[in-house]
């Protein structure tokens, strides 16, 4: 089977490939279509935007959709960025500038009060009107300044004080152990087996 994963941030891609590695299934990111449109993520919530995604996709390609949304959400900053973490940093903004803005917010702020949880969303539609959903956090604390190259988004900031390493220190398999999405994805990975054995 086909599932075309609704996202265009080939770091979550990378990391959905690796937590669904197993099922006869094979997942191809927006990235490998031309010309698809976009839609404004304009829901209140990482699950009104997953599903927005993934109904839009599903309907629009006629396909199986896996679609994710995920965000950080700090103690300090009631919750934000929340589902405004991947436009934080304002217009034109990227990975390095979002990070850039929470050290800069985050000026002062001491350790005990540097919560944070990463939180995971993930919607699978079917053409057929079908929906998965499944959700997955992850705390840790937001750190003083950038350590580590690995993984995407918010991962060089978010320290885990159990393992004394950033996310970005982590590899792909440690952070799938770990992660908010590793843990939204070993959920689906049970329901999608049990909905491939119905179909075959
Ligand atoms: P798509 O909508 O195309 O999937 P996106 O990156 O815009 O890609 P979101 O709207 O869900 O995705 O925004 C997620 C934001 O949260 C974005 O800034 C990410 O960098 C950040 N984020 C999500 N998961 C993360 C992770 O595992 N590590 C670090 N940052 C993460």
């Amino acid at each position: 089977m086909d599932i075309i994963v609704a996202t265009r941030n080939e770091g979550k891609l990378r990391e959905i490939r690796k937590g669904l590695k197993g099922l006869r299934i094979r997942l191809k990111g927006l990235n490998h279509f031309h010309n698809i449109p976009k839609i404004e993520e304009d829901g209140t919530s990482f699950l009104e935007n997953a599903l927005k995604k993934a109904r839009f996709y599903s309907k629009y390609l006629s396909q199986p959709v896996l679609a994710d949304d995920s965000g950080l959400e700090v103690d300090a900053l009631k919750g934000a960025p929340g589902i405004f973490s991947a436009r934080y940093g304002g217009a034109g903004t990227s990975d390095k500038k979002n990070r850039e803005k929470l050290l800069k917010v985050m000026e002062g702020v001491p350790t005990p009060r540097r919560g944070a949880s990463f939180k995971c969303v993930l919607a699978m539609v079917f053409p057929d009107g079908r929906e998965i959903v499944v959700e997955g956090s992850c705390r840790g604390r937001i750190g003083f300044k950038e350590v580590g190259r690995g993984g995407f988004g918010y991962d060089p900031i978010f320290f885990l004080p159990r393992y004394g390493k950033t996310m970005a220190e982590l590899s792909l398999q440690e952070k799938n152990r770990v992660s908010h999405r590793g843990k939204a994805l070993r959920k689906l990975k049970k329901s999608l087996e049990r909905f491939l054995k119905e179909i075959e």
